[in-house]
């Protein structure tokens, strides 16, 4: 999908954020299993298998940023760009988004073990976040930085989210939760990051068109993560 001038010529900044912005559309919030689990309609058994396959795409994050940052020359890039593996490794200090997600795997009745050994990860899922990995390995890094854009539409499902679970699934403890309070303020921060790398360094209609493509692309990963979530649980 894009939303660029047919001439091929490049599109000032402003059109290419709204055509980046447009993929709003495409977002996995409105992906039925998720208006199904904001509207509070998803059993135990099924928030149990979206945590666990979830947490395959988690772990594989900070790999898909390495590989990110091992392909960007771009020192200042990297300094901001690294910040994100901290997230979800976490520090000496801290601990990351991975164990935060393994507390919520725990709030929702999930022993940690079966969820670090993978054994609930449908191939669906296994496939659609190893085409994301692949993608930053093998894509040029500004086409990967593009793909992660789709955190510009995470903000407002993380609120929905939160109160959902807050609201409809009360036997899951609160601060198993605390994994999209993080990303709340990590979301944006990271998707301004990525936005501004991306209007500046994709300038000629090119690079426009495979920014756009990467961002479809990513969309795409969630949309099918979901679609073999929601066939591995009909609820
Ligand atoms: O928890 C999420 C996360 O850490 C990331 C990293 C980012 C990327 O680099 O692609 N995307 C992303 C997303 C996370 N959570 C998803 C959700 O629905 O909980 C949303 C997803 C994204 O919007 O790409």
């Amino acid at each position: 999908m894009t939303a660029l001038d047919e001439s091929r010529t490049s599109a000032g900044t402003e059109e290419f954020v709204a055509a980046l912005r447009a993929h709003a559309q495409r977002y996995h919030h409105q992906h039925p299993f998720h208006v199904r689990m904001n509207e509070g309609r998803l059993s135990r058994e099924q928030i149990r298998g979206w945590v666990a396959n979830r947490y395959y795409y988690q772990e594989c994050i900070p790999i898909k940023d390495a590989a990110i940052l091992s392909n960007c020359p771009d020192p200042a890039v990297r300094r901001r760009w690294i910040r994100r593996i901290l997230d979800h490794d976490g520090t000496a200090d801290e601990p990351g988004g991975i164990e935060a997600w393994l507390r919520l795997a725990e709030a929702v009745g999930l022993s940690r073990e079966e969820v670090r050994d993978e054994r609930h990860v449908v191939p669906g899922v296994r496939f659609a976040v190893d085409a994301y990995v692949t993608f930053a390995r093998t894509r040029p890094w500004t086409e990967a930085v593009a793909s992660s854009l789709t955190e510009l539409f995470a903000p407002d499902l993380m609120s929905r989210r939160l109160a959902a679970f807050e609201q409809h699934y009360t036997w899951v403890d609160r601060k198993g939760l605390a994994y999209f309070r993080n990303r709340l303020e990590q979301a944006p921060r990271d998707s301004e990051h990525g936005l501004q790398v991306t209007t500046e360094r994709c300038r000629s209609a090119a690079e426009q068109e495979r920014a756009l493509a990467a961002l479809s692309f990513k969309c795409d990963v969630l949309w099918s993560m979901l679609d073999a979530i929601d066939q591995a649980h009909p609820g």
